[in-house]
């Protein structure tokens, strides 16, 4: 669906930060194009800082959006640690803040895991696989950086993906917007659950 944005902010970082609105967290590693993505979702250009230096985000960033289509919301910004093996002092420190977080966060509906569409699931992304089995949310892949890709092998790459996450993959490009509308789609119909009667 089309989403037209009125007003997206940063709101500030966890644990500093009004947790009541429904939440959209987006996580992978670094340098995936977490940040980038969610300007695209934004359409902004650079309200969520981007870099080509990995290990540019180090905490959860909240972003508070209002959009014609629905009630007002955040999307989360987590961080993620770097392609190269981090120390394990640097990963332990990474896996505290996430759970921290995820295990605080009541009103988060989504988690969208965010791999780069020429490389597999590894540690990094069943760990948080791992995590959010353990929350209420569900559960979206976001194959990213599309456009590097030929269209048969990114079809390829997506079902080999979905096959390794076990979960839905929306294929995404934040160079040309590709799977922007989709992700809304998944984003609206999982903070719609919200209020309904269980
Ligand atoms: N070709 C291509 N490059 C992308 C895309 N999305 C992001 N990039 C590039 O990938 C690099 C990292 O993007 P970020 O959005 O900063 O990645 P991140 O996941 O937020 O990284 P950290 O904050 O360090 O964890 C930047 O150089 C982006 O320009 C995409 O869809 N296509
Ligand atoms: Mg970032």
């Amino acid at each position: 669906m089309k989403v037209r944005i009125r007003d997206a902010s940063f709101s500030g970082v966890y644990p500093h930060v009004d947790m009541g609105l429904p939440q959209v967290a987006f996580a992978g590693r670094s340098n995936v194009g977490k940040s980038s993505l969610i300007n695209a979702l934004l359409n902004r250009k650079n309200l969520v800082h981007t870099s080509k230096k990995p290990g540019k985000t180090r905490t959860v960033n909240f972003y508070r959006v209002e959009s014609v289509e629905l009630a007002p919301l955040y999307l989360v910004d987590l961080p993620g640690y770097g392609y190269a093996e981090a120390p394990k002092t640097v990963i332990e420190a990474w896996r505290q803040a996430i759970s921290s977080y995820l295990a605080g966060a009541a009103a988060l509906r989504l988690l969208v895991l965010l791999v780069d569409i020429r490389r597999d699931i590894g540690d990094h992304e069943r760990l948080l696989i791992q995590l959010a089995s353990k929350t209420k949310a569900g559960l979206l892949v976001a194959a990213t950086k599309g456009d590097k890709l030929g269209h048969g092998q990114r079809t390829l790459r997506v079902a080999e993906l979905s096959r390794q996450a076990q979960a839905g993959v929306v294929l995404t490009s934040a160079h040309d917007r590709t799977g922007v509308d989709d992700l809304w789609d998944h984003i609206a119909s999982a903070v719609r659950q919200e209020g309904r009667p269980r």
